[in-house]
């Protein structure tokens, strides 16, 4: 393929209900896609999403600079590369320096149009070897318990493999204690930080140990992987990264110094789905466990997501909710649904998406389409 041109498109989707973390509250999300056109084809065969949020809170990255450094620097170079597959798109935008979220929305655009070129599902280049995943739902901070619990009891009678409880302090032993008596001993419950705790919390943290808990994602900052070694050393709940791994280095880093003994796994974080296959299959021969992450995608990352979460390593439900947890109408005619606590895996070819064209216009704020030369 030749990338010959490009469209990137911005949505705004409503969130159903808001969504509260260590970092800030949503009610909307702000999303751009990538539409990949090569060798002269005037409209996008694949589609990329990008996972960058509209605020560097969660990651450096943001929107506007997604769609900067897209247009500037990496959609030329990937112009000026000439016939690449999407095997490629890595290497060739290896040059610049991070924008991991950036690179991953065109490598995934690249592999949409590829695959549905060759008539082949993501699941089969991936290597997938199950055709349903199990579904955890995260839930955010709320400001009282009660309505926390309401949350929690909706989402186990929608059949949730696990719960994940986004934490905070002041917002943590209690929230855990109460849902886990809710939800009884034996279903999966987890907690996630996003960076919201210090070395000097790690006796604090050590009280969630009597819950049984799956794992505790991502506690201290972000280049703090020796207080995550030390919380690790004190605590029997196992400690997962999230933030802090960005590429496959990073991993095999964190996993020598005790860092973490479980990864989440998100394919935008770490720079696209092959690098995330490869982190998969690096945990796998050390026995460390991964789950795939989510980052309040729409139909597009989510299908996209269920094929990654079937290659073997991913032992761990992951963070791939029913389309309807975060949206009341999807851009796809297809929305991720959750039967028995299960999601299916897609097995059309691309992605697996079927983009809604009606409600891709009405939620567009921004589109722009771009023709790229191979010497600009
Ligand atoms: O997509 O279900 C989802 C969201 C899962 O909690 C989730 N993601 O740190 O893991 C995480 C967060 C990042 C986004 S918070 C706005
Ligand atoms: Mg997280």
């Amino acid at each position: 393929m030749h990338l010959t041109g490009l469209e990137l498109r911005r949505i705004a989707m409503p969130l159903v209900t808001p969504f509260r973390t260590s970092f800030g509250s949503q009610t909307a999300r702000d999303i751009l896609l990538v539409g990949w056109c090569h060798d002269g084809a005037d409209e996008p065969t694949g589609w990329g999403e990008c996972v960058a949020m509209s605020e560097p809170l969660y990651s450096s990255e943001f929107v506007d600079g997604v769609a900067t450094v897209i247009e500037r620097f990496l959609a030329p170079a990937l112009a000026a590369a000439g016939d690449i597959s999407a095997a490629d798109v890595d290497r060739v935008l290896g040059p610049f320096k991070g924008h991991h979220m950036a690179k991953a929305a065109l490598e995934m655009a690249a592999l949409d149009a590829e695959l549905r070129a060759q008539n082949r599902t993501l699941h089969q280049l991936l290597g997938g070897t199950r055709d349903h995943v199990p579904s955890g739902v995260s839930v955010g901070i709320f400001d009282n318990l009660d309505d926390l619990l309401t949350s929690v009891q909706g989402y186990v009678d929608d059949g949730y493999a696990r719960i994940k409880l986004k934490i905070e302090p002041g917002w943590d032993i209690e929230p855990v204690r109460r849902v886990r008596d809710l939800i009884g001993d034996d279903m999966g419950l987890q907690v996630d930080a996003n960076t919201a705790y210090r070395r000097t919390d790690i006796d604090h943290l050590c009280r969630l140990d009597e819950f049984g808990l799956l794992l505790i994602e991502q506690p201290m900052p972000v280049d703090d992987l020796l207080s995550h070694a030390a919380l690790a050393a004190a605590s029997t709940t196992p400690v997962c990264l999230d933030e802090s791994i960005e590429s496959l280095t990073q991993a095999s880093d964190a996993i020598d110094v005790g860092a973490t003994s479980v990864i989440n796994i998100k394919p935008g974080r770490v720079g696209g789905y092959l690098t995330a296959r490869r982190i998969h299959d690096l945990c796998r021969e050390r026995g460390i466990a991964v789950w795939c992450g989510g980052m309040l995608e729409t139909g597009i990352g989510r299908a996209a997501n269920c094929a990654l979460a079937a290659l073997d390593g991913f032992t761990l439900p992951g963070d791939i909710s029913a389309s309807r947890r975060f949206w009341a109408r999807d851009i796809v005619r297809d929305p991720i649904d959750v039967v028995d606590g299960l999601v299916a895996v897609p097995t059309a070819p691309g992605l697996g998406y079927d983009l809604d064209h009606d409600v891709l216009a009405e939620v567009t704020t921004e589109r722009r389409m771009f023709t790229l030369h191979p010497g600009q």
